[in-house]
């Protein structure tokens, strides 16, 4: 999972953190007589004991990423290692690049540039850190925050909200929608959350049948019509099913489509409004890097989607699409797929995927 992606990122941590090495500075101030020195020291104490958070309130750190913070990297004051400012245009040239290779979007490039920029320019690190962490912590930080978009939180979504609640699985040919609506069965399944599905995709040959198999095997109730029925028929009588039955969720699945057909991008826009959903989720395939971002842009415009889930992150070692999605299109990733079984689906967080690209963890 992301393994060109992590090396590229530790080739560049690593170059950077040779190159941007500089000199201790403020090294007199160790000149400082003892006596006003402990009278500093004193005083710095009384200060920090001032702003220490109350334990009810998170700190700036808990909230905002999982990394050190930049006080605890960054020195303010005259003493610590300056970075070599000379070499870092031409670093950030090569971050470029290597994100570029990985099919990160340009917008999200140039975000994560700006961040690491703003970071590392002119700037001293600490006594006693070593400029890698300093380098790596303003990588992770940058991510982050590109990652941080709206975050939704799909189990607070569907347990709160009047039932019964409709989810909407959208996105082109092959993605893994229908894969993805057989997981988030079994994952609500679990939580004792009972489901209908609606078979809408009566477009391709087999659909209905592969989303039966489905249903036998997780024991769920499939609302399904002839193949080349009115989609929006389906997922209509399905909510009725739900409604009359208190079944909790509904789960459509529709017929991939290719975002630049406007015929079916427009029939999508009739299962919304004869079924209006709650949540609309774009599915898209890691492994299209660049074209997902096209793809959920389209999808977006045309119906508007709530979230993403990206599948195939176990086979995507570039991870450009999952960097992107949410800075690029605005909307989160709720989950990744990452295989074919029906636990094989993740929650989404950015800190878990910044440890797959920084840590041991794969
Ligand atoms: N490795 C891997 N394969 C997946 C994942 N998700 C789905 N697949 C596979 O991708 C293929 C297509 O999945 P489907 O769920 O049929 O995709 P779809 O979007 O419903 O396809 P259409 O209905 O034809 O548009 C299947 O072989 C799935 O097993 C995943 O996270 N990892
Ligand atoms: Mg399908």
């Amino acid at each position: 999972m992301f393994r060109k992606l992590r090396e590229k990122l530790k080739t560049f941590t690593d170059k950077a953190s040779r190159e941007l090495e500089g000199m201790e500075e403020g090294l007199e101030e160790k000149k400082i007589p003892k006596k006003m020195e402990k009278e500093k020291r004193k005083e710095a104490k009384k200060e920090k004991k001032k702003k220490k958070p109350s334990k009810r309130e998170p700190t700036k750190k808990t909230v905002k990423k999982d990394v050190p913070g930049e006080e605890e990297l960054f020195a303010e004051g005259r003493i610590g290692k300056k970075l070599r400012e000379g070499r870092l245009e031409d670093l950030l040239w090569e971050l470029e690049m290597a994100l570029l290779e990985s099919d990160v979007a340009l917008p999200v490039v140039e975000k994560i540039k700006t961040n690491v920029k703003k970071d590392l320019l002119g700037r001293k690190v600490k006594r006693g850190i070593n400029i890698e962490s300093a380098v790596e912590t303003s990588l992770k930080n940058a991510i982050t925050d590109v990652l941080t978009q709206n975050p939704v939180d799909f189990d607070i979504f569907v347990k709160s909200h009047e039932k019964p609640v409709v989810l909407m699985f959208v996105g082109v040919n092959g993605t893994g929608k229908t894969t993805v609506i057989a997981k988030i069965v079994h994952r609500l399944q679990r939580e004792k959350i009972s489901c209908v599905i609606a078979a809408a995709d009566t477009f391709r040959a087999g659909a209905i049948e592969q989303l039966q198999k489905h249903s036998e095997r997780l024991g769920v109730k499939l609302i399904k019509h002839q193949a080349g029925a009115d989609p929006a028929a389906v997922a209509f009588d399905a909510i009725e099913h739900a409604k009359a039955r208190h079944k909790d969720v509904v789960l459509i699945d529709t017929a991939g489509r290719m975002h630049s057909n406007i015929n079916l991008m427009d029939e999508m826009k009739k299962i919304k409004r004869v079924a209006p959903p709650h949540m609309i989720i774009f599915v898209g395939d890691a492994l299209s890097g660049n074209d997902t971002i096209i793809q959920a842009k389209r999808f977006d415009e045309t119906v508007g989607i709530d979230c993403a889930v990206l599948t195939k992150i176990d086979a995507d070692a570039k991870g450009g699409a999952a960097l992107s999605i949410a800075h690029a299109v605005g909307k989160p990733i709720a989950f990744v797929g990452v295989g074919q079984g029906y636990d094989d689906l993740i929650t989404f967080n950015p800190r878990w995927m910044v440890n797959r690209l920084f840590g041991e963890d794969t």
